[in-house]
C-alpha cells in the first residue's frame, strides 16, 4: 500500500530511491493515515499538562498502532531497506529529561489506546533537553534542534493572548496525533511563541535568560542557578498553563459548558507541580467571565488532579512571592486569597501556601485545591502519607490515592524486542498485545528447555543489535559474551551512579590482584546532569576516567569495560534495554518515588539488581526473592536515619579497610593521571563528609550481592528461568493498567 501511495505521489518506486526521500514521504504518508483516524471524543475531556513529553521518535510506533508495521516493513525490506534503516534517519524530539516524561508519553499511548478523552498539553521547546557530548571526560551541553521543515508537528490557527506583567504574547499551538493501539486518535498539544529567536543562542547553550520573548520556549529547563533564570521557568510555566486553560475553556464551551458545570466537561492532571499555576490561573479566567470567585474555586476543586513524583525536599518547587508578582501580578490576589482561607482553616503553617518567607509552596496549592493527590508506587504513597505529606493526609485523607506508574508495552517490548515479541507469541499467542496479564501463560514454560534456550538466543541477538548500533554511532565494540549491566536514568545523587562507580574500582582492582571474572563484565551508563548539578557532572567525570583507565589497562581490559553511552535518549535505550542482563536500580531506599526503566528492563528479561525503593518492591512482590536481587537498607532504616541524623559516612569510612581503599583510589595516582583532579576531589569530599545520599551506608552489601548474581549468572538454565519469571510478571506493569485506574478513580471519563 505504501509502495503504491510512494509510486504514484512521487513517480518512481521505492528501490530507485534513497532512505531520506522514503523517510519524508513515509512521514506523509503516516501523517495522511492519522489524520484519517477516529478523533476520540465525548463529554468530559482530560486534560494532562506536563512540562516534559519524552516522546521519542514517533514513525515505528505510530505504524505499530495503526496496524501497519508489518505490511510497511515487508514492502521496504523489498525494495532492499528496512523500517529500522528508515527510522535510524527521524530526529529524535527532546521534550523532555526522564521518568516524568517519558511516564507523560507512554501514558498518552494508553490513553488512546483506551478509548478515552485526553489531550496532552505541553512546550515546543526548540532545543529540547541540551545534547549531551563529552570532552576531556566532562559533560559538555548544546543544543539539540530537532524540529525539521516537515515533521510531525501540525501547526494549528489556534492561538492565545497570554498576559505577562510588562507584555502579552500571543502563542501559536502545534498538535502532534497520538494514534491507540487499534484505536482512535487524540493529540499532544505544544504551544509555542511566533516571537522565539533561535538565534540568541551562543556558546553551547548560552542565551539572554531576560529576553523573554526571544527565549521562552528555546530549552527545557534552562540552567536555574541564577534569578533570571528562575524568572524564566516561572515564564514558562505560566505560558504552559494559560494556554491550557484558555483551550479547555474554549472546547469545553464548545461542547455546551455554561462554566458552571464546568467540572462535569473538563479534568485537569497536573504532572508534578510544574503546571500547578493553572488553578490559580483557571479561577481568574472563570472570574473574568463573571464567575464569582468562591464559585470558581469551587468549580476548579473539582476539577484538578495532582500527581507527586518526588519526595525530595529540594525538588518541591517553591516560589518567592515577589517573583510571582513580577511576573504574573494578576494572579497574586488569588494565590493570596487561596492562601487567607487555609490559614483561617488550618494553624500549622506546615499546610499554608505562603509560608513565614513569603514563598509560595507550589504542591501546597495543588493539594488544597485539587481533588486528588497520587502518589507513582505503592511504597512512594505509603511515606507521602506517613510521612512526607503527612500533615495534609490527615487533613485531606480520601484525596490520597496510589497509581503504581507503568510503561507501554507497544514501545517497550513489541517495538524494542521483535523477536523476543514473536518468540513469545509463539508459545501464548498475541493475546498479550492487548491484555498483559496474558503473559504469566509464559510461567508454564518455566521447565520448557527448548524455550529457556530460546530466551538466552533472543538475549544474545539483542546484543548484537546493541554492539552494532553503538560501533555504527559511537565507535564502541563490546564483547557479546560478557554480562551486561546496565545503569540508565537522569543523574542524580540519590539514584548513587557513584555506588556502581565505586564497584567498578572493586572489580577493577580485583583484576589487578589477579582474580578474575568467571567472564567478561560490561557496565553501561546513560545520563545526562543537569547543567548546573555541579556533583552530578563530577559523577560523570568519574565514569568516564574509570571507562579510559580501564580501556587502557591491558591487563584489565579482556574483562571489564566501561562504557558511558553518550547522549543518552529515549533511542539509545531502545537499544539498551533488549540486550541487558542485569538491571541496576540502586536508588537509596525512600528516594526513587517509581521507577519506570525497571519495568522495560524486567519486560525484556533483565533481572534487578535493586534496593527495596518504588516500583522494585512491587517487582519483587510479583517474582519472588530467587528472581530479584535486593540488597541495603529498608525505606524506615533510611527514614530513622534522616530523622535522628545519625548517618556518618566518615565512620564507615574509618571502620571499613574495603571502603576506604575504594573512596581512596578516586583521588589516587592512577586516577589523577586522566582526570581533573578538582572534579576527583570534589566528589571524594561529598562521599566523605556529607554523602547525603548514603553511598557508604549500602556499599559493601551492594558489592557482595553482585558477586553472587554474576556467579548465578553462571547457571544459564536458572537464568534463564529467571528472565521468564520476569517477563511473565511483568503484566501488571503496563501503561494501560495505570490509566484504567487513574480513569475509574479520578478522571472517570
Ligand atoms: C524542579 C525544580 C526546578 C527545576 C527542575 C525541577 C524538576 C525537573 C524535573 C523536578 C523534577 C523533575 C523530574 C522528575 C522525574 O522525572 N521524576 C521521576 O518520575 C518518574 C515517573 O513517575 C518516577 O518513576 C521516578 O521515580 C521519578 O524520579
Amino acid at each position: 500500500m505504501f509502495s503504491e501511495y510512494f509510486k504514484t505521489n512521487y513517480k518512481k518506486t521505492l528501490t530507485e530511491s534513497n532512505d531520506v526521500e522514503i523517510y519524508r514521504a513515509l512521514l506523509r504518508f503516516t501523517k495522511k493515515q492519522l489524520n484519517e483516524k477516529r478523533h476520540i471524543d465525548g463529554k468530559k475531556k482530560l486534560y494532562y499538562i506536563s512540562a516534559e513529553f519524552l516522546i521519542g521518535k514517533l514513525l515505528a510506533n505510530n505504524l505499530i498502532n495503526l496496524g501497519l508495521y508489518d505490511e510497511i516493513d515487508r514492502e521496504l525490506k523489498d525494495a532492499g531497506t528496512s523500517l529500522a534503516a528508515i527510522e535510524a534517519i527521524e530526529p529524535e524530539p527532546s521534550l523532555g529529561n526522564g521518568g516524568l516524561g517519558r511516564l507523560a508519553a507512554c501514558f498518552l499511548d494508553s490513553i488512546a489506546t483506551l478509548g478515552l478523552n485526553g489531550d496532552g498539553v505541553g512546550l515546543n521547546y526548540h532545543f529540547g533537553l541540551f545534547r549531551q557530548s563529552f570532552s576531556e571526560n566532562l559533560q559538555q551541553e548544546l543544543p539539540n534542534p530537532w524540529i525539521e521543515k516537515e515533521s510531525w508537528l501540525e501547526k494549528t490557527d489556534v492561538s492565545f493572548s497570554v498576559p505577562f506583567k510588562d507584555f502579552t504574547l500571543k502563542s501559536v499551538m502545534y498538535d502532534i496525533d497520538v494514534a491507540g493501539y487499534e484505536s482512535g486518535c487524540n493529540r499532544l498539544h505544544l504551544f509555542d511563541a511566533e516571537t522565539v529567536d533561535e538565534s540568541i543562542v551562543k556558546k553551547g547553550i548560552t542565551f539572554d535568560k531576560t529576553n523573554i520573548k526571544k527565549n521562552l520556549t528555546l530549552f527545557l529547563y534552562p540552567d536555574d542557578s541564577d534569578e533570571d533564570g528562575r524568572l524564566l521557568r516561572i515564564y514558562q510555566q505560566y505560558f504552559m498553563v494559560s494556554n491550557a486553560a484558555q483551550l479547555l475553556l474554549k472546547e469545553a464551551e464548545a461542547r455546551g459548558s455554561d462554566l458552571h458545570d464546568l467540572a462535569d466537561y473538563a479534568v485537569v492532571q497536573i504532572n508534578d507541580t510544574h503546571p500547578t499555576l493553572v488553578i490559580p490561573e483557571l479561577i481568574y479566567l472563570l472570574g473574568k467571565r463573571g464567575i464569582t470567585f468562591n464559585e470558581a474555586a469551587r468549580i476548579v476543586s473539582r476539577m484538578c488532579a495532582y500527581t507527586n513524583h518526588t519526595i525530595l525536599a529540594e525538588a518541591l518547587e517553591k516560589w518567592p512571592l515577589t517573583y510571582l508578582s513580577q511576573v504574573v501580578p494578576h494572579l497574586i490576589p488569588i494565590i493570596k486569597k487561596l492562601d487567607t482561607e487555609v490559614k483561617k482553616q488550618f494553624k500549622d503553617p506546615a499546610v499554608h501556601i505562603i509560608d513565614s518567607q513569603n514563598r509560595v509552596h507550589m504542591a501546597h496549592i495543588d493539594i488544597h485545591c485539587g481533588f486528588s493527590i497520587n502518589g507513582v508506587a505503592a511504597l512512594h504513597t505509603q511515606i507521602l502519607k506517613d510521612s512526607e505529606l503527612n500533615h495534609f493526609y490527615r487533613i485531606y485523607p480520601e484525596k490520597f490515592n496510589n497509581k503504581t506508574n507503568g510503561i507501554t508495552f507497544r514501545r517497550w517490548l513489541i517495538h524494542t524486542n521483535p523477536e523476543l515479541t514473536a518468540l513469545i507469541a509463539e508459545k501464548i499467542g498475541t493475546g498479550f498485545f492487548r491484555d498483559e496479564q496474558e503473559l504469566t501463560k509464559l510461567l508454564a514454560y518455566r521447565e520448557d528447555i527448548g524455550f529457556l534456550n530460546a530466551l538466552l538466543e533472543v538475549k544474545q541477538h539483542a546484543k548484537k543489535r546493541l554492539n552494532a548500533h553503538l560501533l555504527e554511532k559511537h565507535g564502541v565494540v563490546l564483547d557479546e559474551n560478557a554480562v551486561y549491566d546496565i545503569q540508565i536514568k537522569r543523574l542524580h545523587e540519590y539514584k548513587r551512579q557513584q555506588m556502581n562507580a565505586l564497584f567498578i574500582i572493586w572489580q577493577y582492582l580485583q583484576i589487578k590482584q589477579g582474580k578474575l571474572p568467571k567472564r567478561p563484565i560490561v557496565c553501561l551508563f546513560g545520563a545526562k546532569a543537569a547543567p548546573a548539578y555541579t556533583i552530578a557532572k563530577d559523577i560523570i567525570h568519574l565514569i568516564l576516567c574509570l571507562q579510559k583507565l580501564i580501556a587502557e589497562d591491558a591487563q584489565v581490559a579482556p574483562h571489564l569495560k566501561v562504557l558511558m553511552v553518550e547522549n543518552y535518549n529515549v533511542t539509545e535505550a531502545e537499544f539498551l534495554i533488549p540486550a541487558c542482563d542485569i538491571s541496576e536500580q540502586i536508588s537509596l531506599a525512600s528516594k526513587e518515588a517509581s521507577g519506570t526503566g525497571n519495568m522495560k528492563f524486567m519486560l525484556n528479561g533483565a533481572v534487578t539488581l535493586g534496593t527495596s525503593d518504588g516500583a522494585n518492591v512491587e517487582i519483587a512482590d510479583l517474582v519472588g526473592t530467587e528472581n530479584i536481587y535486593l540488597f541495603g537498607k529498608k525505606s524506615e532504616e533510611v527514614i530513622h536515619l534522616y530523622e535522628t541524623q545519625d548517618y556518618c559516612s566518615k565512620k564507615i569510612y574509618q571502620k571499613s579497610p574495603l571502603v576506604k581503599m575504594l573512596v581512596d583510589f578516586i583521588t589516587g595516582p592512577a586516577m589523577l593521571r586522566i582526570g581533573h583532579k578538582e572534579n576527583l576531589e570534589r566528589i571524594q569530599s561529598e562521599l566523605l563528609n556529607k554523602d547525603w545520599f548514603m553511598t557508604l551506608l549500602d556499599l559493601e552489601d551492594y558489592i557482595k550481592t553482585k558477586e553472587r548474581i554474576f556467579s548465578d549468572y553462571e547457571n544459564r538454565t536458572e537464568w534463564a528461568q529467571k528472565m521468564l519469571v520476569n517477563i511473565a510478571q511483568a503484566g501488571f506493569f503496563s501503561s494501560d493498567r495505570t490509566i484504567a485506574e487513574y480513569n475509574r478513580d479520578i478522571w472517570k471519563l
